[in-house]
């Protein structure tokens, strides 16, 4: 395992999932404030599309696939999260982080909706060189559908999973995983079933809360467990403290 460590920023927290595209530049502010407080050795930072993709990928139907000669719906998706991917490496570039955008779209291949490959060699590598790469859910070529999308869940399993990385966060617009408006700390995939888990009223074609965990006891059959947080305790997450919210563990941890 490595001591490199992923943060995810959900959706949510980088834009009003209301309206189209709208960043939320001051909870980006604050992020960027947080990591670079942190000090930014190892960290992969993975951000969700909100909406600034969502929308979009719902509107050309890239839930469902791509056809021949309707690609349009690829473009428009892939340009809407990037710039959101451009406005999260500026914030925090502007803080002193060493962040570098990097796009799944390139570096991934997905067959019926999963992830068959994702180059990660070069992430390892900026690692190494100081550099915080910053991933995002993203439109990606599908051997099977044409085209699907992957979310920044889906992407944190992949690349925590190759690089052996054993903290994984997920900060997002509440406290934690609730179940009937209280947090539960603990979530292992035997006690799932028992849970009341709410589901967000914007579009969000990746599964919201419950796709979102789906994920993470995927990660967690694989030996990683991972932890869901409100945004404000990035900070908290980062310097190893408790934050309040909710581990995703395999039954043994
Ligand atoms: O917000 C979705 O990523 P997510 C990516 O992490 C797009 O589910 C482009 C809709």
């Amino acid at each position: 395992m490595s001591d490199w460590v992923i943060l995810k920023l959900g959706g949510s927290i980088l834009t009003d999932k209301s309206a189209d595209c709208a960043i939320n530049r001051e909870s980006l502010d604050t992020i960027a404030a947080a990591v670079a407080g942190a000090g930014t050795d190892g960290i992969i930072i993975v951000h969700g599309a909100g909406s600034c993709g969502h929308p979009e990928a719902k509107r050309y139907h890239l839930d469902v696939g791509a056809e021949s000669g309707k690609t349009d719906g690829i473009y428009v998706t892939h340009r809407a999260v990037s710039g959101l991917n451009d406005a999260v490496v500026t914030a925090l570039r502007e803080k002193g982080v060493a962040a570098i955008g990097v796009h799944p779209l390139h570096v991934g291949v997905a067959d019926n909706g999963r992830l068959v490959a994702f180059e990660s060699r070069h992430l390892e590598q900026m690692l190494r060189l100081g550099m915080v790469p910053v991933i995002h859910g993203d439109v990606v070529m599908d051997l099977s559908r044409g085209a699907c999308i992957v979310s920044g869940d889906q992407l944190v399993r992949y690349v925590a999973a190759a690089l052996k990385i054993r903290r994984v966060g997920l900060a997002t617009d509440v406290p934690g995983v609730l179940d009937e408006g209280r947090v539960v700390p603990v979530i292992t995939r035997r006690m799932l079933e028992s849970l009341h888990i709410g589901d967000s009223k914007h579009t969000d074609v990746t599964g919201g809360m419950r796709g979102k965990i789906d994920e993470l006891l995927g990660l967690a059959d694989a030996g990683i467990g991972s932890d869901i947080f409100h945004v404000s305790r990035v900070a908290d997450f980062l310097a190893g403290a408790a934050h309040g919210g909710t581990r995703v563990r395999g039954e043994e941890e």
